[in-house]
């Protein structure tokens, strides 16, 4: 079943298809729905792609809301889903992409995971669900939503990473402001908790692994063409043009 279940969300992605939920259906409780989201990823190893890090969701309360549940996700990150910094993010394969600004985490094995750098940086997320709409295993077995992700020039850690401003501008138009301290109160407790799941789940996290905090604003839906970029106080600009 998992197998089966990884597979419909895998066909979604590469045929940009949006399916419907199917966690309820199938009984999936969180941790039935991490084993799908294991598989899924392992399918996209099959193909040549390279695991580059992992991603926190719903660190949020915006987020948390909006589906209902007050705990933090993750997902996988490949280097199929990487955009450089100013490059060209392919929406013909994606269903209804959305970006959302995020902080971005260089990880480090010191020999326990530490920070090495910060980053500004930009997600691309794209449910397979029909609607952008599902329940919490629903989007865990789905990667969480993930599709694509650019990080601007690393720096050292400032003193002070939870409370900087944070813009979202498309176009060059602003068209979402928040700050750090949206994700987890400190973007640094999105990285605790992603060594404290990897430590639950077995995954070990490796050196030089990005790690995306979780976003610091609502995600806006993607259009050809657009020019995105995401501005985070003290740490600089990410930005990306979606294909026209
Ligand atoms: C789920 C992914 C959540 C974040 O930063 O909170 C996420 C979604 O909103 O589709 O990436
Ligand atoms: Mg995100």
């Amino acid at each position: 079943m998992i197998s089966e279940l990884a597979d419909r969300l895998d066909r979604a992605a590469l045929s940009a298809t949006a399916i419907p939920r199917l966690a309820a259906a199938a009984g999936l409780d969180p941790a039935g729905a991490y084993d799908v989201q294991r598989a899924l990823v392992e399918r996209r190893l099959a193909r040549g792609e390279r695991m580059a890090g992992v991603k926190m969701g719903l660190t949020s309360r915006a987020k948390m809301a909006q589906v209902g549940v007050d705990e933090v996700i993750w997902g996988h990150l490949t280097d199929g889903m990487r955009i450089d910094d100013g490059g060209v993010l392919d929406l013909t394969r994606l269903i209804h992409a959305r970006a959302e600004p995020e902080v971005a985490f260089l990880l480090s094995h010191d020999p326990e995971p530490v920070v090495r750098a910060v980053a500004p940086a930009l997600e691309v997320i794209d449910s397979r669900f029909e609607g952008f709409d599902f329940s919490l295993p629903d989007v865990i077995a789905d990667n969480t939503s993930a599709a694509g992700f650019v990080v601007g020039p690393w720096r050292p850690v400032p003193e002070g990473l939870d409370n900087l401003g944070v813009l979202l501008e498309v176009n060059g138009r602003v068209v979402q402001t928040g700050s750090t301290a949206a994700i987890l109160g400190d973007p640094r407790r999105a990285f605790d908790a992603a060594v404290r799941l990897a430590g639950g789940s077995g995954v070990e996290l490796r050196d030089g692994w990005i790690v995306l905090a979780g976003a610091a604003t609502a995600a806006v839906p993607l259009n050809p063409g657009d020019h995105v970029r995401a501005v985070v106080e003290k740490l600089g600009t990410a930005s990306f043009k979606a294909s026209s």
